[in-house]
């Protein structure tokens, strides 16, 4: 059998899953029957009385959303309470029996028409566990219940983005047991929204392994294809409301794609990292936590680490009681926005000369915005290496590296160098970059060049972007 990293270096990611790694940054909305009765995961017994938004207004939380420079968001369109924040024809557990618009709300209309006025791409959260439906545990009978709803909120809300499963199960040893029709229900998605992808229990996109907001260094998007069991997942996420679930990721496996991890591996798949996360502890709004907000400085670290390692960033911003995400977050976001950009403000390479130790004409392609075109190093090249020349001496104290993904993540180890005094001094040593990797100095560097050596590939090594940037 051919090498596992030669098999590696073939797989590539799917249209859907290339869309979306782009999306990078994109906002997660928790949004109840929770919201009014200031749980974190609710029995499913709570009158759908207590759903009462006074002061409902989707376009407010899309334009949060948007001017905090996210690309979408997701909706818990069903937590684990089962309480529906549409009406349902398959259930009387939902914002029909509510107050809210009399009974005649529909708050996945609202929010899917909000995101698409102001730009933002809409997915969808439907819990497979839920408490208050009575089919479930019952297998067949649920799995029907759960395709209906599916069908609902595929059919009728436009184009998705994503479906959101989440792994978390509370029933515990002597609770009710049901066996979900994984495929089933993937058969209904992939028949009602192709280009939509299944995040966590589903095939597309795999959970970090933590809720704290912390990526690998090290982020592999080729991996063994057991880590897309769906028991796997749902193994390590939450198994009961446990405040300090959040907070840590001392349980999550560092290593899920190395040469030694795939070595023994059958079968490898794409199956690209998202890092979800909320803004405040929990991933309900709470008014005990309207002060426990992460800070900027926070919001940077993750970022960071998420999508500066290779994964996506899905912020949790929980709507409050009124139906409105609350001002200091929507100030919050603001700032963060603004502080992102402070911190990369402007691609300092646009103008620099770039030559390649082979196929160095296709080199510029590594500075162009077009993001087809890419720069791969000879196959023969052991130890590939790019320069980069400024204009004059420049200050740079950050720098945003991007392989080309459509072709696979090959890259496995690489340094950085900047000519100081006229010798090569080395800056930087890192592992993988896959669909971006992001690098800063605490003190900007200033040099006229600086080069990239790939110490170590597989088989193919390309390079689709490379950018470099000062802080404000
Ligand atoms: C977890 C759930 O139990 C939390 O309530 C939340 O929805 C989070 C995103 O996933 O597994």
């Amino acid at each position: 059998m051919v090498e596992a990293y030669k098999r590696a270096a073939q797989v590539v990611p799917s249209e859907r899953q290339l869309n979306w790694q782009k999306l990078e940054f994109y906002a997660f909305c928790h949004f109840g029957m929770n919201t009014f009765t200031g749980k974190e995961w609710g029995d499913g017994k709570a009158s759908p009385e207590l759903f009462n938004p006074t002061d409902f207004d989707a376009e407010q939380w899309a334009k949060a959303i948007k001017d905090g420079g996210m690309s979408a968001m997701i909706l818990t369109c069903k937590h684990h309470d089962g309480f529906c924040l549409w009406p349902s024809a398959y259930t009387d557990y939902s914002v029909k029996a509510s107050p809210f618009k009399n009974g005649n709300g529909d708050v996945v209309k609202e929010v899917s028409d909000a995101c698409r006025k102001y730009g933002l791409k809409f997915g969808i959260y439907l819990s497979p566990w839920d408490r208050h439906e009575e089919s479930y545990g019952k297998g067949e009978e649920y799995n029907e219940y759960y395709k209906n709803q599916l069908r609902e909120l595929l059919t009728n809300y436009g184009d998705i983005f994503c479906i959101w499963l989440d792994g978390a199960c509370g029933e515990g040893k002597n609770g009710k047991v049901q066996e979900y029709d994984w495929p089933g229900y993937y058969k209904v998605m992939r028949e009602l929204q192709p280009n939509a992808t299944i995040n966590v229990c589903g095939p597309d996109v795999r959970w970090v392994g933590n809720e704290a907001g912390v990526g690998r260094e090290s982020e592999w998007s080729v991996v063994p294809s057991y880590y897309s069991i769906n028991e796997f997942t749902a193994e390590n996420s939450q198994k009961e409301d446990n405040k300090k679930f959040r907070k840590s990721h001392s349980r999550m496996i560092m290593d899920m794609g190395s040469r030694k991890v795939i070595a023994d591996a059958d079968e490898l798949i794409w199956y690209p990292s998202e890092v979800d996360v909320s803004i405040r502890p929990g991933w309900f709004f709470h008014e005990s936590e309207n002060y426990k907000q992460k800070s900027l400085k926070k919001l940077m670290k993750i970022y960071l680490s998420s999508v500066g390692n290779n994964s996506t960033l899905l912020l949790n911003i929980p709507p409050d009681k009124t139906g409105k995400i609350y001002e200091t977050d929507v100030l919050l976001l603001d700032s963060f926005r603004r502080t992102l950009k402070r911190r990369f403000p402007n691609d300092l390479l646009k103008n620099a000369k770039v030559t390649a130790s082979s196929n160095s004409e296709n080199a510029k392609n590594i500075i162009s915005s077009d993001d087809t075109l890419f720069w791969q190093a000879d196959e023969k090249d052991e130890k590939p290496e790019i320069v980069f020349e400024f204009p004059e001496k420049t200050e740079f104290d950050a720098l945003v590296l991007q392989e080309n993904i459509a072709t696979g993540q090959q890259i496995e180890k690489f340094s950085v160098y900047i000519e100081q005094f006229g010798t090569w001094r080395k800056i930087s040593k890192k592992t993988v970059i896959g669909y971006k990797k992001i690098i800063t100095f605490k003190r900007p560097k200033k040099t006229k060049k600086i080069k990239i050596r790939i110490d170590s590939y597989r088989v193919k090594c390309t390079l689709n972007r490379v950018e470099a940037h000062k802080s404000e």
